[in-house]
């Protein structure tokens, strides 16, 4: 028979950020597919629709308290994913960027046994593991987290690699790589005159970063890049998202005489509308373990200019949907940008085989079920 609709917790940032983007668009697509969804966090998930049907929020409280130096977060979600898991039914917890879901479902997963046998799934995402997990602070329970999942997914090879030399890891890390959804992320809208009229002047060539501007995203050699293409052709460059380096990319630009030239946007919810305007997308980040902004570009037919680090070379392919140089070459960074933005045709052909190649590996149609074939094998349901 049909297999059963699944009732599963949530749990990541709500912030903007690529590891709470994947658990939204991951429980919008399961919802779509008939399992009931439950988000539990301290505030409602950047980009998540609550009208959709199957999609259910359960907001953290934490009380303050004088005692409090550092309000116990991690206890009040663990309490609150114990009642939800409790009152919901749920199957499993599947928890967003280790530090402190994993932990907290652990404590959930323990406060319900063996009234109610709930699953927890831990998806690392990167910083989780690279910047934070290694710290001397996190790392052991970090480590204990991991292992005591039943489940522990990797959104590439590369944070798989990682993840093995820092900890001593006691569970398969499977690697599901994160995805987009063609229906919102395509080409379709490319060229849009309407879409670019306010973005830029006719023959303007469109340049995009999009991050939370921390250091590891190297922003100031988005501006640097930039400045270079911007002496060879009539070009602009649209920021998206906000962060420590905001500050000092815009002083970058001023200093370099082309603060005229560059948009500082913000956040926005719909990046895949600003993408349809632009003809090249930059991520010359240090560290990356995916670069899900990168794969929403390429979806839309935009070539990218990346950094060869972390997880990217699984995105990016060299050569074909984009150009990847070594962290901090902006001089190769703005010579391969240029190849691309002053020769139509080829631009032609990556922009196409970016597109192609998103949506050919990277489909939340091909992704998704490789999470639910996890759950159902966690619950013995395969
Ligand atoms: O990039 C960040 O600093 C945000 C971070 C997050 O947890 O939201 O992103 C990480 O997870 C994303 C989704 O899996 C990946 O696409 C990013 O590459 C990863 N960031 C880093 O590894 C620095």
């Amino acid at each position: 028979g049909a297999a059963r609709s699944l009732r599963i917790g949530i749990s990541c940032y709500p912030s903007s950020g690529g590891s709470g983007v994947v658990a939204t668009e991951l429980g919008h697509q399961l919802a779509a597919r008939g399992h009931q969804v439950h988000f539990i966090s301290h505030d409602v998930p950047f980009r998540l629709d609550l009208t959709r049907p199957g999609i259910h929020f359960h907001p953290v409280e934490v009380p303050s308290y004088p005692l409090f130096t550092y309000p116990p977060y991690d206890l009040a979600l663990a309490s609150q994913m114990a009642a939800v898991a409790e009152e919901r039914q749920l199957d499993l917890l599947h928890v967003h960027y280790a530090i402190p879901h994993a932990t907290a479902a652990y404590l959930a997963r323990a406060m319900l046994a063996p009234r109610r046998p709930v699953r927890v799934v831990t998806t690392l995402h990167g910083t989780d593991i690279t910047l934070l997990g290694t710290h001397p602070s996190f790392q052991r329970i970090v480590e204990f987290s991991i292992n005591q999942s039943d489940a522990v997914t990797v959104v590439s090879h590369h944070l798989r690699e990682a993840t093995l030399a820092a900890f001593r890891v006691e569970r398969e890390l499977e690697v599901i790589p994160n995805f987009v959804d063609p229906a919102v992320f395509h080409p379709g809208r490319r060229g849009d005159p309407a879409l670019r009229r306010g973005l830029a002047e006719p023959g303007e060539r469109v340049l995009v970063h999009i991050s939370n501007f921390r250091p590891a995203k190297d922003a100031p050699a988005v501006i640097a890049v930039f400045a270079r293409v911007c002496r060879e052709v009539p070009a602009r460059l649209l920021l998206i998202g906000h962060g420590p380096d905001v500050d000092r990319c815009a002083h970058m630009a001023r200093r370099l005489g082309i603060a005229d030239r560059v948009r500082f946007l913000g956040e926005h919810t719909d990046v895949a509308r600003l993408l349809a305007a632009a003809d090249l997308f930059l991520l010359p980040s240090r560290q990356e373990a995916f670069g899900l902004a990168a794969l929403e570009a390429m979806a839309c037919g935009v070539p990218v200019i990346a950094a060869r680090t972390g997880g990217l070379p699984e995105v990016v392919e060299h050569g074909r949907t984009g150009y990847l140089l070594p962290p901090g070459d902006v001089e190769g960074m703005a010579r391969r940008a240029l190849e691309l933005l002053q020769d139509p045709a080829r631009h032609a052909v990556f922009s196409r085989a970016a597109a192609r190649s998103a949506h050919r590996r990277f489909a939340a149609g091909t992704v998704i079920p490789r999470y639910e074939a996890l759950y159902r094998r966690l619950l013995g349901e395969d």
